[in-house]
Order: C-alpha cells, then sequence, then structure tokens
C-alpha cells in the first residue's frame, strides 16, 4: 500500500558543503597541514574552486529546485590570528548571502566544519580552555557583520565526529589518541556552541531583528543496533553507544537548540564491550555505499521518532551516499526521503532536508575519491555536470508530495 505526503510550503528542500572541501586553496587551517602527512591520500588542493565559482553553483541549485543551501565559513579565512579579522573574507561570505537571497534560497551557514585555524590548533585547539573564547568572539563578530539577518544558524558540525577522528582514533588532526584530551575536547565543543548560541541571540534581540534565528548544531546520528540480537551484552553495549554518541551531546546542548540539525547516514552494529562489528557478522545483510556503510533508509524514521521526545524542530542537515552509480544515489534519496515522510505521517517536525552534497568534494581523510555530489566535479577543468539523481531530486522538490510504501 502506498502512503502520501503533502509537503508544507515553507519546507527547506537543498544540500550542503563545507568550505574547506569545495572552495580550494585554504591553507591557514589545521587540515591543509594534515593533508600533507601520508595518512591522506591527496590534498584538497584547489578542490571545486567553489570560492570562486559560488555563483556556478548557486545556480545549478536554483536550477534544481532548491530553497536552501548549507555551507560554511572557513574560519581560518576569517580570523587571521586571534582577533584580527579579515574584512575581504567577511565580505567574501556577504557577497555568498547575498548570492543566495538574489535567487531566493535560504542560507543555512555553519560556523565551524572540522577546519581549525591554525593559530587556534597551535594553542592546543579544542583541548585547550580557551577554546571556546575563542570561537565566541569569531561567532560574534560573524553573526554582527552580515547584514542579511541568517535565519539558520549552525555553530559547529558533528561535535563527536569531529572527537572521534581527531582525539580517538588519531587519524585526523590534531592526531592525538587520548580519552581524557577527547572528553576535554568534546566538553569544550558543546561550551563553544552554546557561547556561540548567546551571542547570536543577543545580537539578533540588540537588533530588533523581526523573526529569532534558528541556532542548533549539526549532529551525526547513527542506528546503533546489537551485534547479536541474542545477546544480551551486546544488546547492552549498543545502547550504551547509543547514549554517548548520539544522546551525550543533544543533552548537554539542552536550552541552547533551537532545532536540531541531524546528519543521518547509515547504522552500525555492535558487540560487546563496544566494537563495531564487520558487516559479515550480523544478520540481514543490506547495500553499502562506496565508503562501506550499511544503506538503512528505515534508520532515519527511527531516529527522527526517538529526536520527538526533545520537541524541537529536526532540519535534516545531511543525508547522502557515496556512490559511483547514480542510480545507487537516486534510490537512497527516494527511500531516505520517504522514511521522512512516514515520519512526519507519524508527528515528527522535520523542517527540511538538505542533501550530502551538492556537489563532488573532498571527502577528508579519503581524498576525491568518494563521490557524494548531486553535481559531479571534473577535478582537472572543474567542470560541474548535473547527475540524474539532482534532476529527480528536483522533481519531487516540485511535485511538493512524497509517496512511501507503507
Ligand atoms: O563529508 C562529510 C561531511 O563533511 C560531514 N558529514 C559526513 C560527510 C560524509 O562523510
Amino acid at each position: 500500500m502506498q502512503g502520501h505526503l503533502r509537503v508544507p510550503n515553507d519546507f527547506l528542500w537543498g544540500a550542503g558543503t563545507s568550505a574547506h572541501q569545495v572552495e580550494g586553496d585554504n591553507r591557514l587551517n589545521d587540515w591543509w597541514a594534515w593533508e600533507h602527512v601520508p595518512l591522506v591520500p591527496e590534498p584538497s588542493g584547489m578542490a571545486c574552486d567553489h570560492y570562486n565559482q559560488y555563483e556556478t553553483d548557486l545556480d545549478i541549485a536554483k536550477r534544481l529546485g532548491h530553497n536552501a543551501y548549507r555551507f560554511s565559513i572557513e574560519w581560518s579565512r576569517v580570523e587571521r590570528s586571534p582577533g584580527h579579522f579579515s574584512e575581504e573574507e567577511l565580505t567574501h561570505y556577504e557577497k555568498v548571502i547575498q548570492a543566495c537571497r538574489a535567487r531566493k534560497i535560504v542560507p543555512v551557514v555553519t560556523l565551524h566544519h572540522f577546519t581549525n585555524p591554525m593559530w587556534f590548533a597551535a594553542e592546543g585547539g579544542w583541548a585547550s580552555s580557551r577554546s571556546p573564547e575563542h570561537f565566541a568572539r569569531y561567532a560574534k563578530r560573524v553573526v554582527e557583520r552580515f547584514q542579511y539577518r541568517i535565519p539558520w544558524w549552525i555553530t559547529i558540525n558533528e561535535p563527536t565526529v569531529l572527537v572521534y577522528y581527531g582525539y580517538l582514533c588519531g587519524t585526523w588532526p590534531p592526531g592525538k589518541r587520548s580519552i581524557p584530551m577527547a572528553i576535554r575536547a568534546l566538553k569544550n565543543l558543546v561550551q563553544a556552541h552554546r557561547l556561540a548560541y548567546t551571542a547570536i541571540h543577543a545580537h539578533a534581540k540588540s537588533s530588533d531583528w523581526l523573526f529569532n534565528p534558528y541556532v542548533g548544531i549539526a549532529h551525526h546520528i547513527r542506528c546503533y543496533d546489537p551485534c547479536r540480537w541474542r545477546s544480551k551484552a551486546d544488546r547492552w553495549a549498543a545502547k550504551i553507544r547509543h547514549r554517548l554518541a548520539n544522546e551525550w551531546v543533544l543533552n548537554a546542548c539542552r536550552g541552547t537548540m533551537d532545532f536540531i540539525g541531524l546528519n543521518y547516514y547509515t547504522r552500525d552494529f555492535i558487540r560487546f564491550p563496544g566494537r563495531v562489528c564487520p558487516p559479515w557478522h550480523h544478520d540481514g545483510q543490506r547495500p553499502r555505499s562506496g565508503m562501506d556503510w550499511e544503506i538503512y533508509p528505515e534508520g532515519l524514521r527511527r531516529v527522527l521518532a526517538d529526536l520527538k521526545q526533545y520537541g524541537l524542530p529536526v532540519l535534516i542537515a545531511e543525508n547522502g551516499v557515496c556512490a559511483d552509480d547514480d542510480e545507487v544515489r537516486w534510490d537512497f534519496i527516494r527511500t531516505h526521503v520517504g522514511e521522512m515522510a512516514k515520519a512526519m505521517v507519524g508527528g515528527a517536525n522535520v523542517a527540511g532536508y538538505l542533501y550530502w552534497s551538492l556537489m563532488d568534494n573532498f571527502e577528508w581523510a579519503h581524498g576525491f575519491r568518494p563521490r557524494f555530489g548531486l553535481v559531479e566535479v571534473d577535478y582537472n577543468t572543474m567542470e560541474r555536470k548535473i547527475r540524474p539523481s539532482g534532476e529527480k531530486l528536483m522533481n519531487l522538490i516540485y511535485s511538493k508530495q512524497i509517496f512511501f510504501d507503507q
């Protein structure tokens, strides 16, 4: 049987990018330095040259029917040394915002998407007790600078992912493997968010904005299931993983979130005492993405149902798949959007769906190999080509309704 949802008129449809992954030539941050160690297959270099070609990219987004665009401001460009801001770079981002407005695209602005200025990293990065105050100063300057009143702010993208790779696995900068440092970094990220939240709202209030901006984080949430359903220990381990990786940050940010930015991709199976077990160890094999992540659309409905407890709107800030076969991408989008619609019919308050990513880009420690984009990028010529999945999503957006299997 088929179900059906009429999409609300103010629903945000679009896609996201982040500065370091698409802009190119971001030499002043810790990732640029990290890319030149052997762990990373290739440096980001000119990436997609989005810094110069943002107008072209926004034209493409418009053509694809998007009414929202998520992008990030590169902190290292904007704040060259503590407290010294580059007017030129702030003007650049102001122009990006103007370009969104000119196309009637709502900007969803991320202030921090994994990269840190070198001076910040040298001072101890997120493990330093001064990190929240540095971040708050940057956030305050940015919000005060823009003429246009930004309705959607994401302070920090995926704090748990940053801490996991940077402070536990050591595969991202700063390359640490220390539980005490990881805990410190996560607490500082949360505190940085809280201070930025207050700064943005204080500015909006003192400048008589006619609306209250939505300020939140983008949180990477996975489904966690036990590796063996019959094992009580595995069931317990999956629950603990859910508490630590999914719930802890949301609870710590309570009271300072106007919405939850949800980045949903996949599910992991957990074996006691807490390791992810490889796909061949559990039942129910499903297709996997080019980065070996299980494709599990029902998980999006489960997560949205679970998030109802917070009583906040949810913006799906990322959902996407890396695949060389574009049919896999369309199937991923169609089924995930269907699960989102089911959740909405069931009462989930979803403000929008932003696919990750608008275009192929630099996928961190994986380099340029993974292809996530609705738009294919030829890195030699910088030519952009819309993929069929991008067109199909456009048709769905224009239809204003979502059909799904019950
Ligand atoms: O590319 C990343 C993005 O920067 C953060 N969320 C997950 C994406 C895919 O790995």
